[in-house]
């Protein structure tokens, strides 16, 4: 990427990212390119999930609605964490009210009919779609001015993914996943591995294609316990790290371990990720003390008030902001942009923590 060089000192989320402290704090929200939008309803109409994420033209178009709206200071790829494994040949359908469906690996003989070779051909539109993405964000876009928005590559962590895939869909337990683990553990490790292995490449094609950070989602991480965690969460995203740092030492990694209560610490210092990504029930003051100083801590606002808005959204916003102060911290929420959202909260919430 040397073409690129020179040009960060306009990136506020990158400079974020790599251990700068900056005031106000960079902010961009999970979730931001999604059904909240108008925009994004009106495309929704056009095509299914996946075609969605598979079309460059229409990939493209979505990632970019928020920074015109917004000019938030990340643009986060769409596409979804399902697409690994879709790409490995596991078969996958979104379903409207009900989310994600798949055939779910239970055996040796699944596991073995994924095909971690065609993952690369599978997922080129992506790549695609990062190369016009980052190409765009070098021009104006609504209010955003050029080179100041930082392009986010994304992956589901492993054991994340394999409770999709385990489960064959959403799942509150996850329990088919769980039991996976404790009866068949040489199995469930495999699944781990490859997606271990998959995830580190694709997370590097994602780089080649252009994004400027990467972020692995680990959604399910609280639902294990300590010794699993280690095992299932915390060993696999080292081993991430270690390859993508390997190969791109610069490029800055945001892992997501969410719900991972008392756990979160030893996943900040074990795993070697740059920024730890705050779920809502995190307390970014206590959190903050028990990290190294030049962990970039990114979050977390409850995406409920935002739904909210008004004084509340506002009080609490401005509260986290201050709770940052002083470290490298990136303004976000939670969890997602909740679906209901009214748009002009989100304008007003941008607005009220770039004013200082
Ligand atoms: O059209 C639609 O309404 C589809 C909804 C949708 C969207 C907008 C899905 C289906 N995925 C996405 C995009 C998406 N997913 C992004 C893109 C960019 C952005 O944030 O703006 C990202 C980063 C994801 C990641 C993702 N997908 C996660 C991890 C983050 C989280 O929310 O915890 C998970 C768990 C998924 C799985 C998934 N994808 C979609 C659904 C309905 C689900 C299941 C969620 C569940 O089990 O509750």
């Amino acid at each position: 990427m040397s073409s690129t060089q020179g040009t960060d000192e306009n990136r506020r989320l990158l400079r974020t990212l790599k251990g700068e402290t900056m005031w106000p704090p960079p902010i961009w929200l999970m979730r931001q390119a999604g059904r909240f939008l108008p925009e994004f309803r009106a495309l929704r109409e056009k095509a299914d999930f996946l075609t969605r994420c598979m079309t460059p033209d229409l990939a493209t178009e979505i990632t970019l609605q928020p920074i015109r709206r917004f000019a938030m200071d990340g643009a986060i790829l769409f596409s979804d964490i399902l697409i690994l494994p879709w790409a490995m040949g596991q078969s996958l359908q979104f379903i409207d009210k009900r989310g994600p469906v798949l055939e779910p690996i239970r055996s040796e003989a699944d596991l073995a009919r994924l095909d971690p070779a065609r993952i690369e051909e599978r997922t080129a539109p992506v790549a695609e779609t990062l190369r016009r993405v980052r190409k765009a964000l070098g021009e104006q876009v609504g209010a955003a001015a050029p080179d100041t928005v930082t392009l986010i590559g994304f992956a589901g962590a492993p054991f994340t993914v394999s409770c999709y895939m385990v489960d064959g869909g959403s799942s509150k337990e996850f329990a088919q996943t769980r039991l996976m683990a404790f009866r068949e553990p040489a199995l469930f490790d495999r699944l781990i591995n490859l997606l271990m292995e998959t995830t580190a490449s694709m997370l590097a094609d994602q780089i080649e294609a252009g994004a400027q950070a990467v972020m692995l989602f680990d959604s399910w991480s609280g639902l294990l316990p300590p010794h699993e965690f280690r095992r299932h969460v915390i060993n696999p995203t080292r081993q991430i790290v270690q390859s993508l740092k390997s190969r791109y030492p610069d490029v800055p990694v945001i892992g997501f371990p969410r719900l991972a209560g008392v756990m979160a610490p030893e996943y900040a210092r074990e795993t070697g990720v740059d920024a730890m990504a705050l779920d809502t029930g995190a307390d970014l003051t206590t959190i903050a003390s028990q990290v190294r100083s030049d962990l970039v801590l990114q979050g977390n606002l409850d995406p409920v008030a935002v739904l909210a808005g008004g004084k509340a959204m506002i009080r609490e916003a401005l509260a986290i902001r201050e709770a940052g102060k002083g470290r490298p911290h990136v303004f976000n929420l939670g969890h997602g942009v909740l679906p209901e959202t009214p748009t002009e909260h989100v304008g007003e919430l941008i607005a009220a923590l770039r004013t200082v």
